[in-house]
């Protein structure tokens, strides 16, 4: 007799899924605010699913993780004191403390839930939340981030998609609020959807139309994650100073850094601001 496959489904569109082959569901429980789901697969290794969309697998995470950080650490290698929103899995967490630089790492997620479950069966990204330098805010990052001025560095909101828990981290009034919590020079990075369905190309046009309103300098960078919809994601770089160029920073200063990574390099990280044309017409608002 043939075994039964088990398969997983994230629904891209009405007309295309992504399904990976399941070993075992290792966790499935509603919390407060959303689905939470653990399986083990054979291809990517550990998966977390929120709300039927995978949030991370342990295959490619590295790449979602090393290019919301690094980027902005290369260009302004003076940051100190970080907020990251969301990222209750703490791989943003992990990259972050491989900088003796950084002094805070305050990171507010929503869902106490996601960050025990990650702490219990993910410890490849959730392993260093411990570290002295990480203090944890169980918090709506829309309300926590509203009585902070002048506070941060840097400002990465590592969110789901815009929709149930997420829908406020893009709004105007939630990047006007990171806006007055960012010190002088500060930077802002998000998860900034994808170019490619509908759907998603429409969620990344508002949330760039809502950051460029509030921000002097909104730009957008590129990076290729297979488990994500259509594997071309997006990230957002913004600055409070109109002057920051995120492709000029002192590329020997970071790579004498000795920072480990598997995907980010320099001469990558000046590539991915590179955007094909379409993309750039999504942003100006052409198409
Ligand atoms: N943040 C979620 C990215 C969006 C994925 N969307 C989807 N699969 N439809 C990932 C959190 C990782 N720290």
């Amino acid at each position: 007799m043939q075994a039964r496959e088990l398969w997983f489904t994230e629904n891209y569109t009405d007309g295309a899924r992504f399904s990976i082959r399941i070993d075992a569901q290792v966790y499935s429980h509603k919390s407060r605010f959303q689905q939470i789901d653990i399986f083990d697969t054979p291809e990517f290794g550990r998966v977390l699913v929120l709300d039927g969309c995978i949030m991370l697998t342990e295959k490619d995470e590295f790449i979602y993780h090393e290019m919301i950080v690094h980027p902005a650490m290369a260009v302004r290698p003076d940051i100190k004191r970080v907020l990251v929103i969301g990222g209750g899995d703490g791989g943003c967490v992990r990259e972050l403390l491989q900088y003796e630089s950084i002094e805070s790492v305050d990171l507010c997620e929503i869902d106490r839930e996601v960050i025990e479950t990650c702490r219990r069966f993910l410890p490849q990204t959730a392993g260093r939340m411990d570290d002295i330098r990480v203090e944890l805010h169980i918090a709506d990052g829309l309300k926590f981030v509203r009585r902070q001025k002048n506070a941060y560095d840097l400002i990465i909101v590592d969110s789901t998609d815009p929709f149930g828990p997420g829908e406020g981290l893009f709004t105007r009034e939630f990047y006007g609020n990171c806006y007055s919590a960012l010190t002088e020079n500060g930077i802002l990075i998000n998860q900034h959807e994808s170019p490619y369905y509908r759907g998603d190309a429409l969620a990344m046009q508002r949330a760039h139309r809502q950051l460029s309103a509030v921000f002097p300098m909104a730009s957008v960078y590129q990076v290729h994650i297979p488990t994500y919809p259509s594997g071309h994601w997006l990230f957002g770089f913004a600055a409070k100073n109109a002057e920051c160029n995120p492709c000029e920073f002192d590329e020997e200063q970071w790579n004498a850094l000795g920072i480990s990574t598997r995907y980010y390099n320099t001469k990558l990280h000046k590539g991915s601001f590179a955007l094909p044309n379409y993309v750039k017409d999504l942003l100006s608002g052409k198409e």
